[in-house]
């Protein structure tokens, strides 16, 4: 059996690494690609839905496959520090792989707008965290503005290294699935993941390893939604906190993604971001954060639309950004039975059971 290495070591020839580069990893991506027989049904006989487990990275989120390799390149080209704006899970993972490295992290978050699951990984794990009166977005011009003046490396996605990481969760399905899928469902907050996925997609046909390219269906939440109303928004709101974005830094390359792949960018309320997270968790079995659930609720949205062909075999991955532990709180609220509390007793306990 081959012992399995990470994301650097399994797709190196696709990524800019070096002998003298140092791998700094957390055995981050192979994550599974889970058959949804259940949502299938609500979707068409002809169609497979896939749901690419992301949360089952080591810090709960798909930041891990780009941070294994802005933090490996970060060590090798010599700095002491790395620091990022985040809505939670960069901020875990740029803090869990910094120490990893050696390196200082320091991370900017938007005051009370972080998912308790996420603040309290960046803080166990020893970074420096600061919450900025604000919004996403003015923390990524003030993380912008400190990488100008000082030697510390930036680590979010305008980091060309966390695209090239994450361009392996593409390779990923191709290889489990034999080819590209005929539809890829993903959210879309900063933009980065589309923009790699895309990029994946693309170099692995290149390559001879796909014959096809999916269309590509972004999805953002519909009060953060700058995309598709094609204009930046200054209060980006939705429940889907870490999509919680209003001037996404890969927006350009999300237009091109979806212009050339023939797909769209459209927008999911928070109403259908809780449906869809709470059918993963109930029908599927499969405990995601609400970003995440905003692929699969776009899946809903076009499928109700008769968007996707009825007259072939087709195949649909859902890309599962974040973990559903991230954000507990969320969960809780989503729920209509909370626990009952009961004294130790046989027959009171059978009651509840009965009802
Ligand atoms: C679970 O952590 O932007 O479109 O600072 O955490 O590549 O930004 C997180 C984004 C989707 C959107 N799902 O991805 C951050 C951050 C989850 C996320 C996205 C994020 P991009």
């Amino acid at each position: 059996m081959q012992v399995y290495k990470g994301v650097i070591e399994r797709y190196r020839e696709y990524l800019p690494v070096t002998d003298k580069t140092p791998i700094i990893t957390l055995l981050e991506g192979n994550t599974p690609l889970i058959r949804f027989y259940n949502i299938e049904k609500m979707i068409g006989e002809n169609v497979e839905v896939y749901g690419k487990y992301e949360g089952l990275n080591p810090t709960g989120s798909f930041k891990d496959r780009g941070m294994t390799l802005a933090i490996s390149k970060a060590l090798e080209k010599g700095v002491k520090a790395t620091i990022c704006a985040s809505t939670g899970n960069t901020s875990a993972s740029a803090a869990a792989y910094s120490m990893r490295a050696g390196l200082k992290s320091y991370v900017i978050i938007p005051n009370g707008y972080i998912a308790l699951g996420k603040l309290s990984q960046a803080l166990i794990h020893g970074a420096k965290v600061i919450a900025v009166e604000g919004n996403f977005d003015v923390a990524l011009e003030m993380v912008k503005k400190i990488c100008e003046n000082y030697p510390i490396e930036l680590v979010n996605s305008l980091n060309f290294f966390r695209i090239e990481g994450q361009k392996t969760g593409a390779f990923e399905i191709v290889d489990v699935l034999g080819d590209a899928p005929d539809f890829h469902c993903i959210p879309v907050g900063n933009a980065g993941n589309i923009t790699a996925y895309w990029k994946g997609y693309k170099e692995y046909k290149e390559k001879g390893k796909a014959k096809k390219l999916p269309k590509m269906l972004g999805f953002q939440a519909a009060g953060a939604a700058p995309i598709v109303l094609g204009k930046p928004i200054e209060t980006p709101e939705t429940i889907a906190t870490a999509i919680r974005i209003g001037n996404p830094a890969s927006w350009k390359q999300a237009v091109l993604a979806r212009d050339e792949s023939g797909g769209v960018i459209d927008t999911v309320t928070d109403e259908e971001i809780i449906q869809a997270y709470k059918l993963l968790a109930e029908e599927e079995g499969i405990f995601v954060e609400p970003a995440s659930a905003a692929s699969v609720a776009g899946l809903i949205k076009y499928a109700r639309k008769k968007y996707f062909p009825e007259d072939k075999k087709i195949k649909i991955v859902c890309i599962l950004t974040g973990h559903g532990l991230k954000d507990p709180d969320r969960a809780i609220k989503s729920v209509e039975f909370k626990p009952a509390v009961v004294a130790p007793d046989f027959n009171e306990i059978i009651k509840i059971i009965k009802q």
